[in-house]
């Protein structure tokens, strides 16, 4: 029903929440529809496509509501290449090095790259006409989450600057084909560089505001907190909320713990920049990082779009870690180890990509 791998790894059934084995990744510059990662914070709803309306209110001089025919027909049809990538990502190396309750210990496959088709947000408040005073936008869903209590739907927002710069798209399709319902049919939000969560699922309202959401899903949750601090005594408004995606790349093959002919060894990753930066570098390294080999890089799908790369090793019989490492065009790289890293929710675990292999 939810067209997905047989061998994906699901961290819960209800809501449904799972990705692939990273190997399922490994090789696709667009990540085919049943191996795309599903992160749910409720019950998948079933929207009628006929009924659906989209409402678009807030600090606008011409609020409205749209069917899909009416979106389809008044505004140009766009096509971006973008990673999702979830800010939980990798959560499980995080959780090697201190406990993270309340969590699911997301692995490497929480992101994906999709070519998404739609309207672009810009274009419908330029339609609309946006207030001087808006400062963000908020998208709301009608998945109501049991996570917040009381229950709530779920909503995000993006700053109104995100919106032109971003290409924050309206999707309607996925690598060419309807969008299916577990990734937000009808009609999702797309924020490109942005961490998933705002990346809004059967968004049914666009609320142009002067601030950011107040849901559960910004106020409280994707937000970076210090080592130190309780989530559960956390306020609204504690710690960053998470913007861009991290800088981050990882191996997808081969699969870590798996055994490989010794000799030349193919590796196989990706790499994204997050935010507007572009990735222009990756190595790779078999000695513990004390030296690097630089990996060839595919090109780019577009400027929201990883980059797959590979890499040949020579491994000799026995075991090997094998390290990634990405560099950005601002010159950044990832951190070295998960631990400088850890906060108690577990997000944005970008460090070092590590593998291990044995050689035979
Ligand atoms: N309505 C709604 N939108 C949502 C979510 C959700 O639970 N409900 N999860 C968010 C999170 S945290 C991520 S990472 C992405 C995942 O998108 P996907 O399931 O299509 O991969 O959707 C985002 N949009
Ligand atoms: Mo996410």
């Amino acid at each position: 029903m939810r067209g997905k791998r047989a061998d994906m790894v699901v961290h819960s059934e209800e809501p449904y929440n799972a990705e692939p084995p990273r190997t399922a990744l490994a090789g696709h510059r667009l990540t085919p529809a049943d191996a795309f990662y599903v992160r749910n914070h409720g019950p998948v709803p079933r929207i009628d496509p006929a009924s659906y309306r989209l409402d678009l209110d807030g600090l606008l001089e011409r609020p409205g509501t749209w069917s899909l025919d009416e979106l389809r027909d008044r505004f140009d049809e766009h096509r971006v290449t973008a990673t999702l990538q979830c800010a939980g990502n990798r959560r499980a190396g995080l959780a090697e090095v201190r406990e993270i309750p309340g969590e699911a210990p997301w692995g490497p496959a929480a992101t994906g790259t999709a070519v998404w088709t739609g309207v672009l947000l810009a274009d419908l408040l330029a339609d609309a006409g946006v207030d001087p005073a808006a400062t963000h936008v908020v998208f709301s869903a009608p998945d109501v989450s049991a996570i917040p209590d009381p229950p709530e739907p779920y909503r995000a927002s993006v700053p109104l600057e995100a919106v032109d710069r971003s290409e924050v798209l309206l999707a309607r399709a996925m690598n060419g084909s309807p969008l299916p319902t577990v990734h937000g049919a009808p009609l999702r939000v797309v924020a490109p560089g942005r961490v998933g969560a705002r990346s809004v699922k059967w968004v049914d309202r666009i609320t142009v505001s002067d601030g950011p959401s107040d849901g559960f899903f910004q106020a409280h949750s994707y937000r970076l907190l210090r080592p130190e601090e309780d989530p559960a005594a956390a306020g609204p408004g504690d710690g960053i909320a998470l913007g861009a995606v991290a800088l981050n790349s990882d191996i997808l093959a081969p699969a870590d713990g798996a055994t490989v002919p010794a000799g030349t060894v193919r590796v196989d990753g990706y790499a994204l920049a997050g935010g507007d930066r572009q990735v222009v570098r990756v190595d790779v390294s078999t000695d513990g990082g004390a030296t690097w080999l630089p990996a060839r890089l595919d090109e780019a799908s577009g400027r929201w779009s990883w980059r797959l790369w590979t890499a040949d090793l020579e491994l000799a019989p026995g075991g090997h870690q094998l390290l990634a490492r990405a560099w950005d065009d601002s010159a950044a790289v990832q951190p070295r180890s998960p631990a400088e890293l850890w906060n108690p929710k577990g997000y944005a675990n970008n460090s070092w990509a590590r593998v291990t292999v044995h050689a035979r």
